[in-house]
Formats: structure tokens, C-alpha cells, sequence
């Protein structure tokens, strides 16, 4: 089902500070930064590397308000590893075999996300804690 890890998403207070720290320590490059109202973030994607099914990337996630997923989990849990994105070949696909299994859907259909991505989330409970994202990128 799943064609590569796409993205790990990272909850971080400070957008442009944690931008700086990956580009100074570790020399990843932004190839993306959108505001995503509908999610209540601020969002960058810093490429990571490429495969035979497309890139990776870490997603840095700033939340637009507190009252929000991200601003809950920065409240909660403080910076950290928040989601890992999984790229899909089909999206609605995925959530119906998925839902058939019994797994909690957070998005019944599929919700627009970074660089024109079809996104989707499961619930963390059914999948031992993991808040899991999944991506259909946008065709080329
Ligand atoms: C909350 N919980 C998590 C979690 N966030 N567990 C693992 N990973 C996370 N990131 C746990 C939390 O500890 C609670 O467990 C329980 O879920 C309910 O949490 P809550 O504090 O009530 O928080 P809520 O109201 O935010 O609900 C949690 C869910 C919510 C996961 C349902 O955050 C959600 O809908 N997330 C999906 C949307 C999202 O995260 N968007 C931002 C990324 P206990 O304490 O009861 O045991 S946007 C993005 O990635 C984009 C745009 C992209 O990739 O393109
Ligand atoms: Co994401």
C-alpha cells in the first residue's frame, strides 16, 4: 500500500528558527512554504532525497492558533515528531481498504495538502500512537 515514507511531519514553536537549524546543521533545502488554513498551520517541506516513487521530505509545522491539532500537540507534548506522511498511490483507494480493516479515518475523503498533494489522516489510536498521514501526490 504504502510507495515510500513521504514526509515526517515535526511540531515546532518557530518556523523560520527551525528552518535555519535544518539548513545549518544538517543542509536541507526548502522547496515549499504554505499556509494550510483548513489544517491551522504554517508548513515548510525540506527536501530530503529522492526515489524510484518520488521524494521525501521533513515537514516543519508551525500551528496558525493554539486551538488547532498542532498547537494542541506543542501544548500537550511539546516540539517533536508529530505525524509520518506515507505516499499512496490512490488516496480514496487507500481509505476505503483501510476503513474495510476497521481503522478510524479522520478525513473520510481526501483533503488538499503540501505542493498539491491529496492528503488524508488516520486516527493515532488505531495505529499504535501514530498520527499517520497519507499522500497522493499530484500528477506530473
Ligand atoms: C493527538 N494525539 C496524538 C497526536 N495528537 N497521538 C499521536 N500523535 C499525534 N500527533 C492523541 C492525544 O495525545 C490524545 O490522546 C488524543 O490523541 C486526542 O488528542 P487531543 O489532545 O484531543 O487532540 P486533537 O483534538 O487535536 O485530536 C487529535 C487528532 C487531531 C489526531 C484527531 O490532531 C487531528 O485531526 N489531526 C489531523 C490533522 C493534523 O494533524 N493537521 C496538521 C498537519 P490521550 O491523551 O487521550 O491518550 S497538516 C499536514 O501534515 C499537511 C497540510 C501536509 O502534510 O500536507
Ligand atoms: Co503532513
Amino acid at each position: 500500500m504504502f510507495l515510500r515514507i513521504d514526509h515526517v511531519g515535526i511540531a515546532c514553536h518557530d518556523l523560520e528558527e527551525k528552518i535555519a537549524f535544518y539548513e545549518s546543521t544538517f543542509g536541507l533545502t526548502v522547496v515549499s512554504r504554505e499556509v494550510n488554513e483548513e489544517q491551522g498551520v504554517r508548513e515548510a517541506m525540506l527536501h530530503v532525497a529522492d526515489g524510484p516513487s518520488g521524494a521525501s521530505y521533513v515537514q516543519l509545522l508551525e500551528p496558525l492558533h493554539p486551538d488547532t491539532p498542532v498547537g494542541r500537540f506543542l501544548a500537550k507534548r511539546g516540539e517533536g515528531v508529530h505525524h509520518i506522511g506515507y505516499g499512496v498511490a490512490d488516496v480514496t483507494e487507500a481509505l476505503r481498504r483501510l476503513s474495510a480493516q476497521g481503522i478510524r479515518l479522520i478525513d473520510e475523503r481526501p483533503r488538499h495538502g503540501s505542493m498539491g498533494a491529496a492528503i488524508a489522516f488516520l486516527h493515532p489510536k488505531d495505529v499504535g500512537g501514530v498520527l499517520t498521514e497519507l499522500v497522493q501526490a499530484p500528477e506530473r
